[in-house]
């Protein structure tokens, strides 16, 4: 992408209404752009890193075996009727009639319409376990929608469903889930605790939220300081493992939520316990036959008895993921993206535009580091290096390739790492090679 012509409404001044970094940092980098209250556009950079984290999301939950499928964003209200949560529901449902009078709504999540999906299908035991998943906007009219798309009102979310002939499959099922958000939070870069959580309008009794330390977090959260530098990983079993024995360890090591933690009760000592706040990046839920029971949604048992399913429900905030990213990886100068969702993965700086040379070489290597595969931001405008610069640091481009007369005159180009700030010297050959090594 040539900046020239890429539409990047970056801000010079820091924008009043942001009460904390990421959101600051997406406005200024013209990522964003509120519409109403708690509801996003999505301008080309921002969307670029939203589908990039939608991606690596979808590549785990692949990899655990849900199966995508799409789901509408509006509703039946009949359907939340027969589960009983139309009416619970409150304030936070956008409901809305349509020109037949019909009662429909904004969907909030899926339980129901998926229970639905299922039981016109599945008939039989044999056909499970099944786990579907989608990722669609949702819309929650939250009371104090705040700090950009972090708690918004319209969001992206993944959420999937599972179903189990018994309780001890649907255990199995959470596993897959619980293991499936720990390496996809890990290729986003980030530290996520799974918390014992409360299940709140989805209902169930077994339930952990995922929690990314951050001051700015809005859930309050304690864990044992062995969390600090836990790589959780290190020892995780494959899907097709017994997941019981890694679930049992990892869950082990006490961490909980405000609402969940006891202090008069806690098995860890004050010296050990530590108090912070955290950013809820996704929520597991296993609830049994909360929603088979009441929408029938049942299947024949070997015996041709009918036994209603077991399920559960898997959610992670895509987009609000972004500002976790955000929240956990930048500077003074901007935001600080890992590799793995950088809306570039090099920025090509040149220094002197209307330079022969500096031009010549700037193309040459524009055209070798996307045929490599690499997202490319050229920066071709018209500008002082200094402003090139910030631009770049501001949006966070992990590596930066700076191309310059004056450099050429020695056949040397400048790498800079965006997250160390270690700049090198090197020729264009090298550079190059490193950067599609
Ligand atoms: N049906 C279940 C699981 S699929 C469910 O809806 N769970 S949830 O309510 O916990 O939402 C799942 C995830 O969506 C949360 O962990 C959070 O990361 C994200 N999320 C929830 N509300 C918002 C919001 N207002 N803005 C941005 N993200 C949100």
């Amino acid at each position: 992408m040539r900046l020239s012509s890429f539409f990047m409404p970056t801000l010079k001044e820091t924008p009043t209404e942001a009460q904390i970094v990421s959101h600051r940092l997406m406005l200024r980098a013209g990522m964003i752009r509120q519409t109403s209250a708690g509801i996003y556009a999505w301008l080309p950079l921002g969307h670029r890193v939203l589908k990039k984290i939608e991606q690596i999301v979808r590549e785990e939950q692949n990899a655990a075996g849900a199966q995508e499928l799409l789901m509408p964003t509006i509703q039946s209200a009949d359907l939340w009727r027969e589960s009983g949560r139309y009416d619970d529901y409150g304030k936070e449902m956008l409901r809305i009639t349509d020109r037949h009078d019909r009662d429909m709504l904004f969907g909030p999540t899926n339980e129901e319409m998926i229970t639905d999906i299922f039981r016109t299908f599945v008939k039989s035991y044999r056909q499970l376990p099944l786990n579907l998943y989608h990722i669609q906007w949702k819309f929650r009219d939250e009371i104090r929608p705040r700090f950009g798309i972090m708690r918004g009102r319209e969001f992206l979310m993944k959420d999937a469903y599972s179903f189990d002939i018994d309780p001890a499959s649907a255990r199995r099922s959470y596993q897959k889930m619980f293991l499936a958000y720990l390496r996809t939070f890990a290729r986003l870069g980030l530290k996520a605790i799974p918390m014992r959580a409360d299940t709140g309008p989805i209902g169930g009794d077994l339930s952990h939220e995922f929690i990314i330390l951050a001051e700015t977090g809005e859930s309050g959260v304690f864990c044992h300081k062995d969390w600090m530098d836990l790589d959780v990983l290190k020892n995780a079993p494959g899907f097709d493992d017994d997941l019981q024995p890694f679930f049992d360890a990892t869950t082990a090591i006490y961490a909980a939520t405000d609402e969940k933690h006891d202090a008069a009760n806690c098995p860890v000592g004050e010296a050990d316990l530590v108090s912070a706040r955290g950013i809820e990046v996704g929520h597991i839920f296993n609830f049994g036959t909360k929603y088979s029971k009441p929408m029938n949604a049942v299947v024949a048992g070997p015996n041709g008895e009918s036994i209603p399913v077991e399920m559960g429900s898997y959610g992670i905030g895509v987009s609000r993921l972004m500002g976790a990213i955000i929240e956990a990886s930048h500077d003074d100068n901007g935001i600080i993206w890992p590799d793995s969702v950088a809306p570039f993965n090099v920025g090509l700086i040149n220094l002197k535009v209307g330079d022969s040379e500096t031009d010549r070489v700037c193309l040459d290597l524009y055209g070798k580091l996307q045929a490599a595969g690499l997202d490319v931001a050229y920066d071709d405008r018209d500008e002082r290096p200094g402003a090139k610069f910030a631009d770049m640091d501001l949006i966070g481009v992990p590596w930066q390739l700076v191309v310059g007369p004056r450099g050429l005159k020695s056949g040397v180009v400048e790498l800079k790492r965006r997250a160390t700030g270690v700049k090198e010297e090197l020729s264009v050959d090298a550079a190059l090679a490193k950067l599609t090594a």
